[in-house]
């Protein structure tokens, strides 16, 4: 039990120890709060790169920006790291900045209730906690989805979806089967083509590819990188530079776009085979569904073993897919590489707010946020990477890094007035109104595509905001925006 010893203590809870919940209990330690824990529901530390072990598993981001920005790695060996690479750098780094003491795993937030002074967090177990302040760092793309297709149930080989690849399964000398292309199944199918007696690719939408180099860093360059402050920066603000024209090529910057277009259309009518190119050519703008970045596709999906399967899936059979056309393609083993439920955010956790409004009344329309950090009605009860939060168009850690620094603004106030505070609902409606605004006119929701990006009206879920103009958004808070009050002493 979070013990709760007032103003001069207050208690945290964080909900996740993804890279989100690791950074915030960082933060919170190097702020002075040492009253807090993370509930994590897995038996690991690390979301998504503790779920997603699939063969090719890696970050398509430089791994030098996806780093925090205070434990810089100069040792990664290549320019995009494995996922494995990834997983280890943010436990040692958890481990060296003291977190790992404050995770209790196996604890799935199942509600979270304010009673009018703090918050009583249950899990599932039926451990209860309670805490001056909550902050759910719990993330977006950790709810597999699995289409319902009939006969799932009596095929007669192994099936899992991509974020619960089963390993011990053999997968080499085996026929796979595929069902998606996201930038998930692109990094499997680049790694496995080749390796095994044929992959079937069962593609319902091609995607747009922008190929990328992966190249190692020679020792030299890393040890220079260790040793040279100058070095290092030149390269990081290279680095930088490369993503901000990314942002800025889904932002709006013309010249932006043009440049990271040509490069797609370039590397798609490099395939030889005018009827394999016929297949993987979308009928969408680049950069309408979130881009691939890889180093490698093409080649991968040109090799004899793979096939592109475009006839619509009609039902799964004992011994493989069978298509509509009424062609039974044979399988050991079928993945699902279907993608998240993005839309659920909190949810299935039930969150009660101030005089029992919960989230699902705030929620009922849109999920409503104050820029995705905090929710109207829920006081003292902050997010980190909520709903609208930026996406495709800067990198995950630069972003949470500055949603952090906004929530260590609110809690230093929270903390130091021993106050309630949570957003005034028009301040929230209006922020949410302008970012849908924006990201309804922005490529995500006019590229004449269907992707986890849009919700049931077809708008973008995400801020469609450079890292730069994020953090200058985000500088200070605007505290006219929130309702504050003192929080009620209990007798
Ligand atoms: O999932 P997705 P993902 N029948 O939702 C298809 C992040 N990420 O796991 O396009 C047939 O993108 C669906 O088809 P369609 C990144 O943010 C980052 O690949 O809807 N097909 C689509 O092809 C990414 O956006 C990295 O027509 C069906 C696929 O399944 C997010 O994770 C690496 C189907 C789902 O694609 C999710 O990517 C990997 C059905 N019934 C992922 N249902 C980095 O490197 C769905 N599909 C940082």
């Amino acid at each position: 039990m979070a013990n709760v010893e007032g103003r001069a203590s207050p208690s945290f809870i964080i909900i996740g120890a993804g890279i989100s919940g690791i950074l915030m209990g960082i933060r919170l330690l190097e702020n002075g709060y040492r009253n807090f824990t993370i509930l994590e529901k897995g038996d690991r530390l690390g979301g998504t790169w503790r779920d997603n072990t699939y063969p090719g598993v890696a970050c398509d981001v430089a791994a030098h920006l996806y780093t925090y920005s205070f434990a810089r790695n100069p040792w990664w060996q290549t320019r995009y790291a494995k996922g494995a690479d990834i997983w280890r750098y943010y436990h040692s780094v958890a481990r060296s900045h003291g977190v790992l003491p404050f995770i209790r795993y196996g604890k799935q937030v199942e509600a979270a209730d304010f009673d009018g002074r703090e918050w009583l967090v249950r899990t599932a177990d039926g451990e209860r906690y309670s805490a001056d302040i909550v902050i759910a760092a719990n993330g977006r793309l950790h709810h597999p989805v699995i289409p319902d297709i009939e006969g799932a149930a009596s095929f007669e080989g192994a099936q899992f979806h991509t974020a619960r690849w089963d390993h011990n399964v053999a997968v080499k000398g085996k026929r796979i089967g595929l069902i998606g292309t996201g930038s998930t199944a692109t990094q499997i199918i680049t790694n496995l083509a080749g390796d095994v007696a044929r992959l079937s690719v069962f593609q319902r939408t091609p995607q747009w590819v922008f190929p990328v180099k992966n190249s190692n860093t020679p020792w030299w360059r890393r040890l220079a990188f260790l040793l040279s402050g100058k070095h290092w920066t030149h390269y990081y603000l290279q680095l930088r530079g490369e993503t901000e024209a990314r942002g800025k090529a889904t932002t709006g910057s013309t010249e932006a776009r043009h440049l990271r277009d040509q490069v797609c259309h370039d590397a798609l009518a490099a395939i030889g085979d005018p009827a394999l190119r016929a297949k993987l050519t979308p009928d969408y703008e680049v950069g309408c569904k979130r881009l691939v970045f890889s180093d490698g596709f093409y080649e991968a999906i040109q090799k004899p073993s793979v096939d592109v399967v475009t006839t619509r899936i009609s039902h799964i059979a004992p011994a493989g897919i069978v298509t509509e056309d009424g062609m039974l393609h044979e399988l050991d083993v079928l993945v699902f590489a279907t993608g998240f439920d993005a839309h659920a955010y909190l949810r299935p956790m039930q969150v009660t707010g101030e005089n029992g409004m919960t989230l699902e009344t705030v929620w009922r329309d849109l999920p409503l946020t104050y820029h995705s950090m905090a929710i109207p009605h829920m006081p003292n009860f902050l997010l980190i990477n909520g709903p609208y939060s930026p996406g495709g168009s800067a990198s995950v850690v630069g972003i949470v890094e500055t949603q952090v620094e906004y929530l260590l603004q609110l809690i230093k106030r929270i903390v130091q007035r021993d106050v309630l505070i949570a957003p005034r609902e028009d301040a929230a409606r209006n922020w949410l109104e302008d970012v849908r605004t924006q990201a309804r006119n922005s490529v995500w929701g006019t590229g004449g595509c269907q992707s986890w990006y849009l919700d049931k009206d077809g708008v973008p879920t995400l801020n469609p905001i450079t890292l730069s103009d994020l953090q200058a958004q985000l500088a200070v808070p605007d505290f006219n925006d929130f309702d504050e009050r003192p929080r009620a002493v209990t007798v």
